[in-house]
């Protein structure tokens, strides 16, 4: 039994966020989560709002509300919407909390002291119409390196280069439009990250071994282009302020810290608000997670356009901060989502966002369907029309019917009990041996991270189940031998009640559902192991069990075409 730290990138506070979003970080931090509690590991998975920087000041602006007000609403309508796909944050915190403004002010007090630091007067990009400086997004643009000419002033949407507000061409005001702008000097704090390259390399070199080629090939890549130093301040109302005791002059300025200095620190903030939100008599340690933490395996879940920064400037604040803070032994990156091949856009309304999916289906088909395509290596296309398949398909058919078929079947022809009756024979202890492959070939998947992988296999242990029925025929056995039916139906009621752990990660409300229907003493989703699933023997005859009701309804033609309408479909526009 090991101890798993897992987190997944933070979400940006200024909007709901789509399925390409919830795919790339939450969903597959959950399931991996989920299925390392029920295989008996100590698990904690911390999220947050990210809540600093210019979107969140943008945004606030928009809802014409103060930000500290609009970033507590949006992080309860987060909070809920991520409540509803199922998602088990052991917290999900927030990084305005006071708990990551003493852990941030701490990290730059320590890499001041160790020289990783320094204050730089540098020339920002000012405003007189708007009468401020405008850092990162405040300014727009067109990419120094790729043309695009919504670029934003930190980073460009289409190229995913980092950018500073005076490299774009053309900047305008993300305020009030203005092209009137100027360069006027001020002072900041740079993080000395160039000093810090060497041992970044050399962390890399022993640390990612195994991590996805997704994860290295971008750290590598930002590794050869050289570690720039960094400004990690901003003049803006909204962000942890820069310590007064350290920095009296720029903290009178009201200078706050880079929203991305902050973010991560957050991940260790969002522990501490979990150990400080006890209830009575329970004790949490938050830092045994994170300090000298020996024992933890730490793995993240994010986005391709967050790996540089959790792959190499993080690690860099934690090499300079010279104290034992946990470091990720694990980066499990992703690529994009499209929609129909195209980008989702908030602003073009194209896509689906994950309040709408919960409005229309439950989460678990969401769920299943995202993990079985999730862009792992390349990036992956979300249309309707292979939602429709991948659901009626795989949930509806594949699972949702073998459930309903067996046990309508059997509670019509032997009363609402297991069966009892008929001795395993040839093709049950061939399909032991299937299930006990699957399952094994289930558990390397999900120990390497290999999603879609998992999910295919998951898919096997379901379809194994259709191929004996059909074999098997219970519906014809039951005509001329009522033992071999029997024995046909406790078998495969026994893959139901496997179904009902293994499938838990994926689908955890169907799971629940599947191991309510047997009246056995509590509601275990304790992983088994291949030879107990082997066996298929652990309902005992006798046992009373209820028919559920539909697991999965189909996705009509109607119901396509009322998504397309709703949604929109085909290429961008
Ligand atoms: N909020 C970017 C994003 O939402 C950023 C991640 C922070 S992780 C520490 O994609
Ligand atoms: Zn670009």
């Amino acid at each position: 039994m090991a101890r798993h730290l897992v987190t997944s990138a933070l979400p940006y506070i200024n909007g709901i966020k789509h399925l390409g979003n919830m795919v790339g970080s939450m969903l597959p931090a959950d399931v991996y989560s989920r299925y390392l509690r029920q295989r008996g590991h100590e698990v904690l998975y911390i999220c947050a709002t990210d809540e600093h920087g210019t979107p969140a000041e943008l945004a606030a602006a928009k809802a014409g509300l103060p930000v500290a007000e609009f970033c507590a609403q949006a992080h309860e309508t987060q909070k809920a919407v991520y409540e509803g796909f199922g998602l088990t944050f052991d917290h999900f915190g927030r990084s305005s909390s006071q708990q990551n403004a003493e852990i941030t002010q701490h990290f730059a007090r320590r890499l001041h002291e160790n020289g990783f630091i320094e204050e730089r007067a540098i020339r920002q990009v000012y405003s007189p119409v708007d009468g401020r400086f405008l850092p990162d997004r405040y300014v727009e643009g067109t990419c120094p390196h790729c043309g695009y000419d919504k670029a934003r002033g930190d980073q460009c949407e289409n190229c995913t280069r980092v950018l500073d507000p005076t490299d774009l061409i053309d900047p305008r005001s993300a305020i009030s439009g203005s092209t009137d702008l100027e360069v006027r000097e001020t002072k900041h704090l740079f993080l000395l990250q160039s000093k810090l390259q060497g041992e970044v390399e050399a962390w890399i070199d022993e640390n990612s071994k195994e991590w996805p080629l997704l994860s290295t090939s971008i750290a590598r890549k930002w590794l050869s282009e050289g570690l720039h130093d960094r400004a990690i301040t901003r003049d803006l109302e909204w962000g942890v302020p820069v310590p007064a005791d350290t920095w009296p002059e720029l903290a009178a300025e009201g200078k706050v810290f880079y929203v991305w200095f902050d973010a991560p620190i957050e991940y260790i903030g969002a522990t501490k608000e979990w150990a400080d939100a006890a209830p009575d008599g329970e004790a949490r340690d938050w830092k045994s997670w994170w300090y000298e933490a020996d024992d933890v395996r730490y793995t993240q879940f994010m986005a391709k356009d967050n790996v540089p920064f959790h792959t190499v400037m993080f690690p860099a604040t934690q090499l300079g901060v010279r104290e034992p803070w946990t470091m990720v032994d694990f980066v499990k990156g992703f690529s994009w989502l499209t929609y129909y091949g195209g980008k989702f856009s908030t602003s073009q309304q194209r896509g689906v966002f994950t309040d709408a999916a919960l409005e229309i289906l439950p989460a678990d088909f969401w769920r299943y369907q995202l993990v079985a395509n999730a862009p792992e290596s390349d990036d992956a296309s979300f249309t309707w029309e292979q939602f429709a398949g991948t659901v009626n398909k795989d949930l509806a058919d594949t699972l949702g019917n073998f459930v309903n078929r067996v046990l309508t079947f059997s509670a019509k022809r032997f009363g609402e009990t297991v069966p009892a009756g008929g001795e395993p024979g040839e093709a049950e202890v061939r399909l032991g041996a299937e299930v006990a492959r699957g399952l094994a070939e289930l558990e390397e998947h999900m120990e390497a991270l290999q999603l879609r992988k998992a999910a295919a296999a998951l898919r096997a242990l379901w379809a194994a189940g259709n191929a004996y029925l059909v074999e098997k025929e219970p519906w014809k056995q039951i005509k001329t031998d009522q033992d071999a039916a029997a024995l046909t139906l406790r078998t495969a009621m026994n893959l139901i009640r496997l179904y009902a752990v293994v499938s838990e990660p994926f689908i955890p409300a169907t799971a629940a559902t599947l191991r309510g229907v047997f009246a056995l003493e509590g509601d275990s989703a304790t992983w088994v192991t291949p030879e107990e699933a082997a066996a298929l023997d652990t309902l005992p005859a006798g046992t009373a069990f209820t028919v559920p009701p539909v697991l999965f309804a189909k996705i009509s033609d109607e119901d396509l075409e009322a998504y397309r309408e709703r949604f929109g479909a085909g290429p961008a526009a």
